[in-house]
């Protein structure tokens, strides 16, 4: 047992600085495959010795049994709001009222009697939820909400699994008792995932971060507030006992920094009305490219003895101001709701609004996203809305105002035919994968059937076509492109290389040279890479990414344009659902006729015959059972199967007996296995599957072999110092696509280094043991020529 607890504890601690270094600290320092390993080796002693379960392990953060009710927490310290600067008058009040109450306090100044400036810290002011965070003896205790400030809720289950959150503080010169206060948060990164998930899932979507941060803290069911990007970070405190903390606000959010409590980076310290005012305005220009909502600036008196001297006045310290930018969110009427029809044919309902001035700019349009978030908002054309505009996001319609809804006010209802083209408009159906059957459920999209014929969806589908990243062709802007399919010259994108001089000169801006230039450039886009082709054809949820990973894992058309679902699901980051559109992409009449007209037409793929071993390393006997989606038959049994059958065929000429004969192999799996065998379509499909991956050249063969045909297998590669043009994440997700292992430390072993601007002793211990080191252009060329 001593010798367990000593490696759960051991556990712990890698575990915890690993955090700090990916979520405070943002520099991972091992591959997340090491972290989960670690990670379930804790998890697995914790459940051998369940009483070694302790609050702060780092396996409490992935949420617990759900609660009735939040319990009441009392704020000994009370919670304190904010007063409010709008205007710079308000902020220059602000500063003498601080000033005259300082009086014999506040040095000399000059000779001039000009006296001394005050000190102040400035950070943004974060738009979320004031939450306190109970340390005791360097542990997380509890976590409240501010409530009214003076009682919160207990949302301590919650706050532990808020991933910057530290469970136990860093260092040891913390005082016994610590409640740290801060704000918890949702990125405008984490906020657009948390809506495409709920888009893609069907559910709703949340009106803004602030929301969703709102309404995820509040969750009974903890795992529901663990699969939501929360963050946290720390501005002030609440009771400090048994040690002290350092004299001024800047320095104690310093010291928080140390002991791994996330702060601002944009916290500053600086003297003076002016400074104050210098600081609102750099942070107001850079506000839209923060990468969280922020209403304002807090300005607090440093030295915390001038604080104590300056007290409150009724629940607002006079120490500290907020200053606001202008409101984000205004009133206006909604005129009317029209339908823009995009790409792939979704028909997107768009709210006209009375013009109305938010944070400067002009409004007059909102997307309403899809019919599920008119019905979630109660829309009515004549409503009073809510408007928004965060930062560089897209004006929102937040709420409609009730109490001033028209008599004559009607409803939004989605026409049966495309505004467009008169084609019929259907609701897309979202495909779940149930254990035993997949369901087919409703979803929030409505698509108009005419593709092609569409001029809206012939338009945008063209301007993608040509576009740099797909077929690349200069000089076809998008006037000229919807110039061109008026004219009637383009009917689909083959047109393209149809085009003739004679038909385009003369036009409307065109003169010989720009004709033969623009001729040009379309015969030159002939010869294309397979990726970009793919990518270019507009397959709905096919993005770059997904069309190189398609283009690099199959090789060919003729096997990306026939593959099952079942088997595009063996590519990473595909799921059914993308699966299915792929497939039924290709499986249109309409879709294939544009296809074979484009090369026919002389478009020249650049393909590669050869089946990817990154593909084939992972399509196993075992992983075919797994996707057939039998009831009771997961992962292991799967495995069982393979292992005892060797092949489809010998599993499809097995008896009961010879199921029952395998070693821990239940009589439910066997008896459900058994039911869906004697369904002809189930057998016919199974055979299908396998089938087609033995035509794409696959074997059944053990996933390490077949890895070994990466280009950086069995190579170490270490990533250090600053990324500026990917993430680090995006690095290490490309290096481990193509083989390579990414690790934390440099070793005689290390292959290589990437060193961006900032590396430290990793770069100089490259350099002692000969170890190459690539900077990040050259790092993005070998990524290049390795991915084409
Ligand atoms: C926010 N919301 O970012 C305070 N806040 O201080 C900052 N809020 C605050 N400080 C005392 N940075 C009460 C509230």
């Amino acid at each position: 047992m001593s010798q367990a607890l000593d490696r759960i504890n051991a556990l712990r601690a890698q575990l915890h600085q690993h955090n700090h270094n990916y979520y405070v600290l943002d520099a991972p320092s091992i591959p997340d495959a090491e972290y989960d390993r670690l990670f379930r080796e804790l998890q697995q002693l914790e459940l051998e010795h369940p009483d070694a379960v302790t609050n702060d392990s780092p396996t409490q953060r992935v949420g617990g049994a759900a609660l009735k009710t939040f319990s009441q927490v009392q704020h000994e310290v009370p919670m304190l709001s904010l007063g409010n600067a709008f205007a710079e008058q308000d902020l220059h009040d602000f500063v003498r009222r601080v000033r005259e109450g300082l009086g014999d306090l506040l040095p000399a100044g000059d000779l001039f009697g000009g006296g001394a400036e005050v000190a102040f810290t400035c950070e943004p002011k974060l738009d979320g939820l004031a939450v306190s965070l109970l340390y005791e003896e360097g542990v997380l205790t509890r976590g409240a909400t501010r409530g009214d400030g003076s009682t919160g809720e207990d949302i301590t289950i919650n706050v532990r699994t808020i991933r910057n959150v530290p469970l136990k503080l860093q260092g040891s010169d913390w005082p016994p008792v610590l409640e740290v206060r801060g704000e918890v948060y949702i990125s405008h990164a984490g906020f657009a995932a948390l809506n495409q998930r709920a888009l893609a899932e069907g559910s709703k979507v949340f009106a803004n971060p602030r929301n969703a941060a709102a309404g995820s803290l509040r969750q009974l069911d903890s795992k529901i507030t663990a699969s939501r990007p929360l963050e946290f970070c720390a501005y002030g405190f609440g009771r400090v006992e048994g040690g002290e903390l350092a004299d001024s606000q800047y320095h104690i959010l310093q010291q928080f920094k140390r002991w791994g409590i996330p702060i601002s980076p944009e916290l500053r310290q600086v003297s003076g009305a002016e400074a104050l005012l210098a600081y609102y305005q750099d942070i107001g220009a850079r506000r839209a490219a923060l990468s969280y909502d922020i209403d304002g600036v807090v300005f607090k008196v440093d030295d915390l003895a001038w604080q104590a001297q300056l007290g409150f006045r009724a629940r607002e310290p006079r120490w500290a101001i907020a200053h606001k930018f202008p409101a984000q969110e205004e009133i206006t009427t909604l005129l009317d709701v029209e339908f823009q029809v995009g790409r792939t044919g979704a028909v997107t309902p768009v709210a006209r609004l009375a013009p109305v001035q938010v944070a400067g700019v002009t409004v007059s349009n909102a997307t309403l996203h899809n019919m599920d978030e008119v019905a979630r908002l109660g829309l009515m054309i004549g409503d009073t809305v809510v408007i928004r505009r965060a930062g560089d996001v897209i004006p929102q319609v937040v709420s409609v105002v009730l109490e001033r809804r028209p008599d004559d006010a009607q409803a939004v209802t989605i026409a049966c035919q495309c505004p467009v083209c008169g084609s019929a408009v259907e609701r897309t159906q979202l495909i779940k994968r149930g254990k035993g059957k997949d369901s087919v459920s409703e979803g929030a999209v409505y698509r108009c059937v005419g593709r092609l014929a569409c001029q809206a969806q012939l338009i945008q589908a063209i301007i993608h076509f040509v576009s740099r990243r797909a077929m690349d062709i200069d000089g076809l802007g998008d006037k000229i492109v919807e110039q061109l399919v008026n004219e009637g010259l383009l009917r689909s994108p083959a047109d393209l290389y149809a085009l003739q001089y004679e038909r385009i000169v003369g036009l409307e801006g065109f003169a010989d040279l720009s004709t033969r230039n623009l001729l040009a450039a379309i015969a030159q886009s002939r010869q294309v890479s397979l990726a970009r082709f793919i990518y270019a054809l507009g397959i709905p949820d096919v993005g770059e990414e997904t069309a190189k990973l398609l283009a690099r894992a199959l090789g060919s058309l003729a096997r990306i344009s026939q593959a099952l679902p079942e088997v595009l699901t063996y590519l990473p980051d595909v799921g059914l659902e993308v699966a299915h559109e792929i497939h039924s992409f290709f499986a249109d009449s309409h879709n294939q006729h544009v296809i074979s007209a484009l090369l026919e037409q002389g478009v020249v793929l650049e393909e590669s015959s050869e089946l990817h071993a990154e593909f084939s390393a992972c399509a196993t006997l075992a992983s075919v059972l797994e996707k057939l989606n039998i009831n009771h038959i997961a992962s292991t049994g799967a495995q069982r199967l393979a292992q005892r059958f060797g092949s489809l065929s010998a599993l499809l000429a097995a008896d009961w007996l010879d199921l029952r004969s395998i070693e821990r192999f239940t009589e439910k799996a066997a008896q459900s296995l058994r039911e869906f065998l004697a369904n002809p379509a189930n057998v016919a499909r199974a055979q299908a599957i396998e089938a087609q991956l033995l035509e794409f050249g696959m074997h059944w063969q053990s996933p390490k072999q077949a890895l070994t045909g990466l280009p950086l297998a069995g190579q170490t590669w270490v990533l250090t110092g600053t990324l500026e043009i990917m993430s680090r994440e995006q690095a290490k997700a490309k290096l481990e696509d193509l083989g390579a292992k990414v690790a934390g430390s440099v070793s005689a072993k290390t292959h290589c280094v990437v060193a961006g601007p900032g590396a430290g002793s990793k770069l100089t211990k490259a350099q002692q043991l000969g170890v190459a080191v690539l900077d990040e252009a050259a790092f993005m060329q070998r990524l290049q020529a390795l991915t084409g």
